[in-house]
This record gives structure tokens, sequence and C-alpha cells, in this order.
């Protein structure tokens, strides 16, 4: 395995990040910031509404999950517009899950509106599950990495 040093993290996480290919199942807006049975149940939900977009011919979003030291933005994949930007101090839950390998949520808190963020990934959830921590993890050390000067 790699050793995640400050100076790895730095430069994995700097500018845009790491960029995933993704779908959006669905956002929903839940009560708060964190607790299991919350995320499940609105999981479920945002489930439920995938199937019935599905019968209904309709087909998930395509968007690129970017995961920088910044936190998290969601682009969509045919415009590369910007649709979501989560600092990630923002971000308050983390969530596996377990009945599907390649789909994860997260929650994003605004002022005192939190919103769940249910995503499909193309591959595995596992590594941007562990790149977001790393993230959260990271953030005091990454501070602390001096930026480097160009030579003259
Ligand atoms: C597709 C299949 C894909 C799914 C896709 C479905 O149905 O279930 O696995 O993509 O979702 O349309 P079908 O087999 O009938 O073509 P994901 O695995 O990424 O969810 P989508 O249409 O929302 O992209």
């Amino acid at each position: 395995a790699i050793e995640k040093t400050p100076e790895y993290l730095a430069s994995r996480f700097q500018g845009d990040g790491v960029r995933y290919k993704a779908k959006l199942i669905g956002i929903d807006e839940v009560p708060g910031p964190q607790g299991d049975k919350m995320c499940l149940d609105s999981m479920m939900k945002l489930k439920g509404w995938e199937v019935a977009g599905r019968q209904q011919g309709q087909h998930k979003q395509r968007v690129w999950l970017k995961v920088s030291s910044a936190g998290v933005r969601i682009v969509d994949e045919r415009t590369g517009a910007v649709e979501h930007e989560h600092a990630k101090e923002k971000i308050s839950s983390l969530k596996k899950d377990n009945s599907d390998p390649r789909a994860f949520s997260y929650i994003y808190g605004h002022e005192d509106t939190f919103k769940l963020f249910f995503i499909k990934m193309a591959n595995a959830a596992d590594p941007v599950i562990e790149d977001i921590t790393d993230v959260f993890q990271a953030l005091p050390q990454m501070e602390a990495v001096p930026e480097t000067q160009p030579v003259q």
C-alpha cells in the first residue's frame, strides 16, 4: 500500500483533485447532519424513486465526482457545469450502501438545511470513500505543507 504522507495527500488532492465517473441516484433533504437510520431511510427512498424513474424510461444523470483538498464537486458529464460544490467542513456523514458496493451517500449541510447526496460509481465505491475520508483526516497536515516555490 502507498504510504499516505502529507506530501502524497497534498499532491493527490491539489487543484481539481481526483476525478471519478459516477451517476447521481438522487438528492434528498434530511432532518439532520447524521444518523444511521435517517441515512438508510433516505437512501431507500431515493432508490425507490430511481426504480420508478427507470420504469418511465428515465436515466440517472451522468456526472464526474471530483475529490480535492477543498471537498467534493459534482460536475455534469455532458455540459461540464459544476452543479454542486461541497466544502469538506460541511460534509457531516459518509455512508457506504451495504446493499450495493458501487453506491454511497454523504450529507452536506448549509445553514439549517441538510441534504443527502446518493451516488452510484461506475466502479466500486470504496476508493472514493477512502479518498473523501483522507481529505477529512488530512486537513491539519495538508495545511502544514508549505507551498513549493519555483526555483528562479
Ligand atoms: C440499466 C442497468 C444499469 C444501470 C442503468 C439502467 O438498465 O440497470 O446497470 O446503470 O441505469 O438503465 P438496463 O439493464 O435495463 O439497460 P447503473 O448500474 O449505473 O445504475 P441508468 O439508466 O440510470 O444509467
